[in-house]
């Protein structure tokens, strides 16, 4: 009896020692990657496409001139991908195609926030601007003050530091009203479920 005893408290030791070793390994690798997912978070950024030349009708933009460099009505008025997700500290690069203004609104601001009855004072060559100052973060350049050669095809790079939903808007009224505008996302550095995914990966990497 006395045996069997010994014999069972054995068992119970070694049991105990093996979930002891499982969950003492199980959490060093969960250690190990998110130390690796610290390297991934430090760098992140989108690209989102501001209007775009169409090919529905072809556009022949060669040689430069004026009657053939900016063909006006040939020009998509939307933001692709309309919601852009990146994470706190990152950046979206802008890539401007047409004639427009890239506007950025604080958290949280909608579309019909937007005061379209506040315009850029004239007289001004080009459609109407929208001048809402309040909550907006972020006005890019004046087209009609650029050298040709930047005013329809550039970047604006823009970064967000905060978590939050942000307005983004073409500040040309007549674009504005036909729907120009999209949104950036901004999660926490540990809100990311794809992040999660990619640690899920790298410890299973970890053990082969
Ligand atoms: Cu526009």
């Amino acid at each position: 009896m006395k045996r069997f005893v010994l014999a069972l408290a054995g068992l119970a030791a070694l049991v105990f020692f093996g979930f002891t070793i499982f969950f003492f390994v199980a959490g060093g690798q969960g250690v190990i990657s998110a130390h690796d997912n610290d390297g991934d978070r430090a760098v992140n950024n989108a690209t989102v496409t501001f209007g775009g030349w169409m090919t529905n009708t072809p556009i022949d933009r060669f040689p430069n001139n004026a009657n053939t460099q900016f063909p006006r009505l040939l020009n998509h008025h939307r933001l692709t991908p309309e919601i852009a997700k990146i994470k706190a500290g990152g950046t979206v690069n802008f890539i401007v195609g047409g004639f427009h203004v890239v506007t950025v609104y604080d958290d949280g601001t909608k579309p019909t926030d937007i005061n379209t009855t506040i315009l850029v004072p004239g007289p001004r060559p080009g459609p109407p601007i929208i001048n809402d100052a309040n909550r907006r973060i972020y006005r890019g350049l004046d087209p009609t003050l650029l050298p040709a050669i930047l005013a329809q095809d550039r970047v604006e790079t823009v970064q967000f530091d905060r978590p939050g939903k942000y307005l983004v808007i073409c500040a040309v009224l007549p674009h504005f009203q036909e729907g120009m505008f999209g949104y950036v996302k901004v999660v926490r550095n540990d809100d990311d479920d794809d992040e999660r995914e990619s640690s899920t990966t790298k410890t299973m990497n970890h053990g082969q």
